[in-house]
């Protein structure tokens, strides 16, 4: 089992998207094991984006990224991370395949309705960054028998 950490982004949450974005989520077996709306800080945005703070760019992704409430989420699952960047799509809207969340509802680089971690080391510092352990509720869903094989 794999963790990563999501963030439906200002433009998911302004656009009423943020349901159905969890729903595809959902439909597609991941379990939620944290998740609570924040209000991402210029700090905590230069610390999330440690590596495009010295890029032409960020200022203008920090202002989008601290312009409004965030859903912050932790998914689990098998190979969840690469399975979420798939869902995702390309980083851009406009380049993101047809049927991928960001190639179904953006058209855009910057707003792009959802962060995912891209690796192992990334999803273990934002989860840190975003939420405390006590905050973070694995479960064993009743379903399982009916979503995967038990030697998967
Ligand atoms: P991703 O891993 O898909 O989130 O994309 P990156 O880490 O490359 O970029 C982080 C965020 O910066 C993206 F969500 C979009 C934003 N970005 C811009 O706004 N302009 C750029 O030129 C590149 C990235």
């Amino acid at each position: 089992m794999e963790r990563t950490l999501i963030l439906l982004k200002p433009d998911c949450v302004q656009r009423r998207l943020a349901g159905t974005i969890i729903g595809r989520f959902e439909e597609k077996g991941l379990n939620i094991i944290a998740m609570k709306l924040i209000q991402v800080t210029p700090d905590l945005a230069k610390q999330h984006y440690a590596e495009h703070v010295e890029k032409p760019f960020y200022p203008g992704l920090e202002a989008f990224i601290t312009g409004s409430p965030v859903v912050a989420m932790v998914l689990e699952g098998l190979d969840v991370i690469r399975v979420v960047r798939e869902m995702l799509g390309a980083t851009s809207g406009l380049i993101a395949a047809s049927g991928t969340i960001r190639g179904d509802f953006s058209s855009s680089r910057q707003m792009n309705l959802v962060h995912a971690s891209d690796g192992a080391e990334a999803a273990a510092r934002e989860i840190e960054l975003y939420f405390s352990d006590d905050e973070i509720h694995p479960y064993e869903p009743t379903l399982t028998p009916w979503m995967k094989a038990a030697d998967e």
